[in-house]
């Protein structure tokens, strides 16, 4: 469950940043650089049917992105369409995974948040989710059976100097794993 502010669906050839954060999906379903994509156990890490794309702010892919989610035939659910029905949208995403998987991972950066409301993250984005809208999404993917853990990244302290927004997030993580 890919629960990020990207799709990070670019290639070493294709980014004009070269920030690898922004390949990783490419890597883990097999693309990009033969280097990387075979880091790990198995080649390749992913299959496209289990992932989900959620929350991801449509406006910030490229055209080759673009290419790439629809070639692949990726389930995603853009940050418009979250914010629109966040519950509906968890609740379909999961049971996509659900019907696909064993277990499933949630990958949940935080730049999936707003940030005007929840400066955290390392890369802004200005048409992210509220705190609310995240936590709809949290408490359904980690309630379910096939729920297997949770990554939280690209928290920065340094944007949180008083440590504010690391309570708030860390007490909605905590509800989330909180048995019901
Ligand atoms: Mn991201």
């Amino acid at each position: 469950m890919y629960f990020d502010g990207d799709a990070d669906l670019t290639t070493p050839e294709r980014s004009g940043s070269a920030v690898a954060d922004t390949m990783g999906m490419t890597h883990m379903l097999g693309g990009g650089s033969p280097r990387l994509a075979r880091l790990g156990s198995r080649y390749p890490l992913l299959r496209p049917g289990q992932v989900v794309l959620f929350g991801f702010d449509p406006a910030e892919l490229d055209t080759g992105e673009w290419t790439e989610l629809v070639s692949r035939h990726l389930y995603a659910a853009p940050a418009p369409a979250v914010r629109a029905d966040p519950a509906g949208e968890a609740r379909r995403a999961r049971a996509y995974l659900d019907r696909r998987c064993d277990s499933y991972l949630v990958h949940f950066d935080v730049d999936v948040l707003h940030t005007g409301l929840f400066p955290l993250a390392n890369f802004p984005h200005f048409a992210g989710l509220t705190l609310d809208q995240v936590a709809a999404g949290l408490n359904e993917f980690t309630g379910g059976e096939k729920f297997g853990g949770l990554v939280v990244t690209e928290v920065n302290p340094d944007h949180d100097p008083s440590g504010q927004l690391l309570r708030t997030l860390a007490a909605s993580v905590t509800r989330a794993l909180a048995p019901d």
